[in-house]
């Protein structure tokens, strides 16, 4: 339908309630000192979704050359290039970190903070303490900076990953140490907001959009430990040189305590935008807020204690404390069912409601015309695929076949590469919008970005996958190998041409959407800000206000404190009886420096 404006407020003719349902009482802003509070928020999330996406700009140029690589083609002996990065692995490390961990964590942090924090003050929560949050941001970027220093030049080649004995400078660990602990000061700040509100509202609901945010912000406290002590106590003192060695074992085990839980760090914010947002944007409503609590609920109590499942392939670990870890991973498949169920639920809901019939027929119906309802919607249908492929990553049978192969990237791409990258530029297309009052730049352009964006990565997961089972390595300058023989054998072509294809018209929809995302941000006009309201959704089953009032299933989920206890407790569960050996048989090894 619409396709000359993509604003959220568009699709439901109707104002756009400023909170959801079940705060409705204390709803609309309620003095002008608020609202001054609100206008700081929203500038000071405009940084965070600002730094975000530069962070991305750079980490996407670098990803077509990847997907050059691995279709055959060799770039990086060009002059140009080799002035810009001396290796393969130095764009590989610095592809990784820009959209894996630098992208995902501002988008976050900027989205999660200004989403309960709005939310909260609407429902007559004390104003938010805009002080420490510009802190929290100043610290997260100053170790964003720190970081970017050895990684540009060349001394912090260790991938994303920096597995020991790798060993990189220092001052990389040191910069990503404080920016992920900048993170935790986000989610403190968040939960602190939230127990106030509590306190000053007892026997009260928490509104929904808050309840998502506080559980993922704890999910992400427990989730955060592994890799704070790793970084802490394990890669800074040695590779200081205070420590003579470090135990490669346990510093992986460490990694994937956070390694997995951070997928759904990235993935959580995207079901944050498809439960509450999306649904009104379609023209829809969300489903039941129950379900929605239930599935953060349990995202909260399981997402963290199945990190061996990145570590089937690892000497002297249990093989008993592998297959209970898959047992668990597979517990954490069933949220996200719900999650699924749900929203095709509503965006059903909204397609039926725009007069759609028949068993498939009615997805026609949906709001095909609007770039931030169309992204998010490519999103979840690369999720299907990209969950699918994950219940095979993390089947201890299946897992040796693809594990380290061009499979893995193939997998991740249409998960956090799209479930979420492509969710956070459909809702940036009304986000920034909304925070700066500027109108969106050319939606049929930012329509196309996300088709080119959707059908570039089902080619690039295509390509991969395939790749991964004929055999081809993964993180491999396979395009430069000596061996090409070896590589020759295993009849290529095809994938190599659907990778490298793939590349190109990712490099397209990447430019398409910096375009309209940057021409937007730098254009002049700041026109009707009020059309575009936070697209909140209506619940076909609410929740309603009042704990007492409420079902067992919403009563149950409310104390996500003592939820994040019993998410410690099942952690230490599992985790002491695999980690005590380790520190026990600690095995100092001394670095290494592969570059
Ligand atoms: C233009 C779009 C993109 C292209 C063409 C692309 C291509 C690639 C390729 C070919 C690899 C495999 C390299 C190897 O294993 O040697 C890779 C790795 C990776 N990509 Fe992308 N990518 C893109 C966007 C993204 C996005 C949006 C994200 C996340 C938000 C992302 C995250 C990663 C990560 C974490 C790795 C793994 C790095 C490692 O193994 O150390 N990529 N990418
Ligand atoms: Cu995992």
């Amino acid at each position: 339908m619409t396709t000359s404006h993509p604003a959220p407020s568009r699709a439901p003719e109707r104002p756009a309630p400023a909170a959801p349902a079940g705060s409705s009482a204390t709803g609309g802003l309620s003095g002008v000192t608020d609202a001054a509070a609100l206008t700081g928020l929203k500038t000071l999330t405009q940084y965070y979704v600002v730094t975000a996406f530069l962070a991305l700009f750079i980490g996407v140029m670098l990803g077509p050359l990847q997907a050059l690589n691995y279709g055959g083609v060799n770039v990086y002996e060009y002059p140009l290039l080799k002035a810009l990065i001396r290796s393969y692995y130095q764009g590989l490390t610095l592809h990784g970190v820009l959209n894996a961990l630098v992208f995902t964590q501002f988008f976050i942090s900027g989205w999660l903070l200004y989403l309960p924090l709005r939310e909260l003050t609407q429902a007559g929560g004390a104003r938010p303490n805009l002080r420490f949050a510009w802190f929290t941001y100043v610290l997260m970027t100053a170790g964003l900076l720190t970081a970017a220093v050895p990684l540009l030049s060349n001394d912090a080649t260790v991938l994303y990953t920096f597995y020991p004995p790798l060993e990189g400078s220092p001052v990389f660990y040191i910069g990503a140490g404080v920016m992920v602990a900048a993170s935790l000061l986000v989610a403190g700040q968040v939960v602190w907001t939230w127990l106030a509100w509590k306190r000053a509202h007892p026997g009260r609901v928490t509104p929904v959009v808050t309840y998502m945010s506080v559980a993922t912000w704890l999910m992400w406290a427990v989730a955060a430990l592994g890799l704070v002590v790793e970084v802490v106590v394990m890669l800074i003192p040695w590779s200081l040189g205070l420590t003579r060695g470090v135990d490669p074992l346990l510093a992986r085990t460490l990694f994937w305590w956070t390694g997995h839980p951070i997928v759904y760090f990235w993935l959580l914010p995207a079901y944050v935008s498809w439960y509450a947002f999306l649904p009104r944007q379609a023209g829809g409503r969300m489903a039941s807020e129950g379900l929605t609590r239930l599935s953060f609920a349990m995202f909260l109590v399981f997402s963290v204690p199945v990190g061996l499942h990145h570590q089937y392939a690892d000497p002297n670990v249990q093989s008993s404390w592998k297959v209970i870890h898959m047992f668990l991973t597979f517990l954490v498949a069933v949220p996200s069912l719900l999650t699924a169920f749900s929203v095709a639920a509503s965006l059903e809901d909204a397609a039926r409601a725009r007069g759609g019939r028949g068993v498939v027929g009615w997805m026609r119906r949906l709001p095909w015309g609007n770039a931030s309802v169309t992204a998010q919607v490519l999103a979840m249908v690369s999720f299907i695929f990209g969950g699918a492929g994950g219940i095979v990553n993390a089947s201890i049978a299946f897992a040796p076949v693809v594990h380290n192969t061009a499979w893995i990237p193939g997998h991740f791409h249409i998960t956090v590469g799209t479930a979420t990258t492509l969710t956070f530029m459909g809702v940036a297309f009304w986000l920034v919008p909304h925070l700066t009052g500027k109108r969106l730049f050319a939606p049929r352009a930012a329509l196309a970005s996300a088709w080119l964006w959707f059908g570039g990565m089902m080619l690039f997961a295509l390509g991969m996958h395939w790749q991964g089972l004929a055999g081809v390595p993964r993180r491999a300058q396979v395009s430069a190998s000596a061996q090409q023989a070896a590589y020759d054998a295993m009849n290529l072509g095809v994938p190599r041409a659907l990778t490298a294809l793939s590349g190109v018209i990712l490099l397209v929809a990447g430019l398409t959407f910096f375009t309209v995302l940057f021409r937007t941000l730098l254009s002049a006009r700041r026109d009707n800000p009020e059309d575009t309201a936070i697209p909140v959704s209506d619940t076909i089953s609410p929740a309603g206000a009042s704990l007492t009032a409420a079902t067992p299933l919403v009563r149950h989920t409310e104390p996500l404190l003592a939820l994040t206890l019993l998410a410690l407790i099942l952690v230490a569960l599992v985790y002491g009886p695999v980690i005590a050996p380790m520190l026990a048989n600690y095995q100092a090894v001394p670095g290494q420096r592969l570059w």
